[in-house]
């Protein structure tokens, strides 16, 4: 019994040794231990030897099993370990490689002007405010002092709506200065805010859509005057556009402003030499502003004596075309695949 022990101690530690898998190990661990297996048999033959010799035999059985289960859980930590490496290696990512651009759609060129226009005018104190698109006549019209008979009102320019629930008259408004009237009446000066957004005009044809964006802004306060007006519009188009040009004022009309005058920039594509998109003159025309006009300021219950303001107009259709060298302004609504790929920002 003793040579059988001595012998199953080698038998064991040695397959224990040479075992090379996790399952193996089991295997041999049953082989041993299990109820079946081949020290528990000889423990069971403990029972038919002298009683003089089963305490020593005892013993080497205990020795044998200690010895096999410190082996085995040895044997068991490197193989794990093992495993673990290999499936490391097998499932190591390269984090440096590039990333995969996923098909979900981007940024539309139009957005991406909206949101580099308030961004630049953001940094220069100008917050965006928003408003309704339905609005009402006092503030599409009446209150910034667009006369009943002026030709904006007519038909053909504005979407009429069915009237609302009072029998008030209700339209999609034509400009964003609806938002600013609405600041105005709601806050006191000094007032300063920008209005992206969209405008409807009932007007198509290849330069006009019926649905256009618009950035206006304000700026209310004492001692208001053209030259503020000026520098601002000067860096604006200068930080919008990333380039140094010459910004030149022209006189305008607008009933809401007064003075009033178009700002055009030197031509980008041509330095003011003259080409096609500049029809020859070596300029573009980008913005309307002016001061605002006292009647306004009075229709919102500003005190005109005390305050005046500036405001300004953009188009920003007009402004990404510039930008981003876009030739066609339907480009903007076809969603032609190869169009938006093109321009669209992830
Ligand atoms: C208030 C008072 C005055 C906003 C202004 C313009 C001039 C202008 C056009 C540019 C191209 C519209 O998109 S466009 O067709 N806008 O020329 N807009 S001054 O004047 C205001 C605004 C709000 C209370």
């Amino acid at each position: 019994m003793r040579e059988q022990l001595q012998a199953l101690q080698e038998e064991a530690l040695t397959r224990l040794q040479e075992a090379g898998s996790l399952a193996e190990l089991e295997q041999i661990r049953v082989q041993i231990l299990g109820k079946k297996g081949a020290l528990t048999s000889l423990l069971r033959g403990l029972s038919e030897v002298s009683a003089a010799e089963r305490p020593l035999l005892g013993e080497l059985a205990n020795r044998l099993k200690d010895a096999f289960n410190e082996m085995l859980q040895q044997r068991l930590r490197l193989l794990q370990e093992e495993e673990l490496s290999r499936r490391l290696a097998a499932e190591r990512i390269d984090v440096t490689l590039p990333g995969r651009t996923p098909p979900l759609g981007g940024i539309h060129p139009i957005s991406r002007a909206l949101g580099e226009i308030t961004t630049i005018f953001r940094s220069m104190g100008f917050p965006p405010a928003t408003g309704p698109e339905v609005e009402d006549d006092w503030h599409n019209f009446a209150a910034l002092n667009i006369p009943d008979d002026h030709p904006a009102r007519e038909m053909h320019d504005t979407f009429y709506l069915p009237p609302g629930s009072k029998g008030e008259k209700r339209l999609l408004r034509t400009h964003t200065s609806t938002v600013q009237i609405r600041v105005m009446e709601n806050r006191k000066p000094p007032l300063r805010v920008i209005a992206p957004g969209k405008v409807f005009r009932c007007d198509s044809d290849l330069t006009h859509t019926p649905m256009f964006h618009q950035v206006e802004g304000f700026l209310v306060d004492e001692g208001v005057h053209f030259g503020q007006l000026k520098g601002i519009l000067e860096r604006f188009l200068r930080l919008f556009f990333v380039r140094e040009m010459p910004v030149r004022f022209r006189p305008s009309f607008f009933p809401f402003t007064e003075p009033s005058a178009e700002a055009d920039m030197g031509c980008l594509f041509c330095d003011g030499r003259g080409c096609r998109v500049c029809k020859g003159t070596g300029w573009i025309e980008v913005l309307g502003c002016g001061l605002i006009h006292p009647a306004v300021l009075e229709n919102v219950g500003i005190d005109r004596e005390r305050y005046s303001g500036f405001a300004f107009g953009m188009g920003v259709e007009r402004l990404a075309m510039l930008k981003y060298g876009i030739q066609d302004l339907r480009l903007f609504f076809d969603n032609d695949l190869r169009f938006l790929q093109q321009h669209a920002r992830l």
